[in-house]
């Protein structure tokens, strides 16, 4: 059977569904989304998904046409049609159908998707022995243009960093901030271990607030192991005894080596072997049923 896809409070086959091509979402990239996992018939921390694309909706002035337990029942039926126990979820809000022109007021009504699908970012051999990266030369959105707070449709900053890794050869991008700073990676946060404290840089430096990175904060704080977020320079990050990265897409994932620079022993270490097993034992235990 093929996937069927929300759209609008209809469910049509993937290879039907489709949205107009004066969508203000594709014209001009306005709109929000959330990249959500379920693992095990369990949706992973739902609320503060569903928290953020609200958060990221209010501020960009994007009314989304239902409220919290309309669409977590979207979401859920949408999974249950799907029969998918382990899914990638893709909640877009786009402005509408509007005019040409880039006047969002033209657009009269939201258009809300929900795709469920999988999604595979990196191989199993990357997870094992770990990604080499390097730093790119865009650098991430200034936080007073389009705060890179926002899960906004407008992905093109994040998009010309990871050609600038792939024509590099390697399959993740380093983004810096304006004043040089370690920001993010194209679709990841950016974790740190020194002297068995882990740092990661705070939202202001113009990051995402991810889910997956508060996730970690939560099990480091469990574990009573050092925690803290802190303004991190490309130095820091090449001296540094482990280097990880976290999100949705790629959970928890080794990093041993940037720009050249070989990190710690060069293979995944142990604070981070004992993160990526403690955060997938918190996805099968932790989560909305459907
Ligand atoms: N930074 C950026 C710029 C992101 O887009 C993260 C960090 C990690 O946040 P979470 O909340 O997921 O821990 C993201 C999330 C995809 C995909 O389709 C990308 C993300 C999430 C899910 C899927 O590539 N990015």
């Amino acid at each position: 059977m093929e996937l069927e896809v929300y759209i609008d409070g209809k469910w049509y086959p993937k290879s039907e569904a489709r949205i107009s091509v004066f969508d203000h979402g594709l014209l001009y990239g306005d709109g929000a989304f959330e990249g959500i996992r379920s693992y095990n018939g369990l949706v992973f921390k739902l609320k503060e998904h569903l928290d953020r694309l609200f958060e990221t909706a209010h501020t960009i002035l994007l009314k989304i046409p239902l409220d919290r337990k309309e669409l977590t029942e979207a979401i859920l039926e949408t999974l249950r049609r799907n029969r998918l126990r382990d899914a990638y979820i893709r909640v877009v809000v786009t402005r509408g159908v509007g005019d040409l022109g880039l006047d969002p007021t033209k657009c009269k009504r939201a258009t809300v998707i929900i795709i469920t699908d999988k999604i595979v970012l990196y191989s199993e051999e990357l997870y094992k022995n770990g990604l080499e990266i390097i730093t790119v030369p865009t650098v991430r959105n200034f936080p007073e243009a389009v705060n890179p707070a926002l899960k906004s449709l407008n992905y093109l900053n994040n998009i010309l960093a990871k050609i600038e890794a792939n024509n590099a050869g390697v399959v993740e991008a380093l983004l810096l901030n304006h004043q040089g700073y370690v920001a993010e990676c194209t679709g990841d946060n950016v974790f740190m271990v020194k002297n068995g404290t882990l740092l990661t840089p705070p939202v202001y430096v113009g990051v995402l607030k991810g889910i997956t990175r508060e996730a970690i904060f939560g099990i480091a704080a469990k574990k009573k192991l050092p925690h803290e977020e802190k303004i991190l320079t490309r130095h820091d990050l090449f001296n540094a005894e482990e280097v990880f990265l976290t999100g949705t897409a790629a959970e928890v994932i080794p990093v041993v080596k940037i720009d050249g620079r070989t990190i710690g022993t060069g293979k995944p270490g142990p604070t981070t072997r004992e993160l990526m097993k403690a955060f997938h034992a918190l996805t099968r235990t932790d989560g909305v049923r459907y």
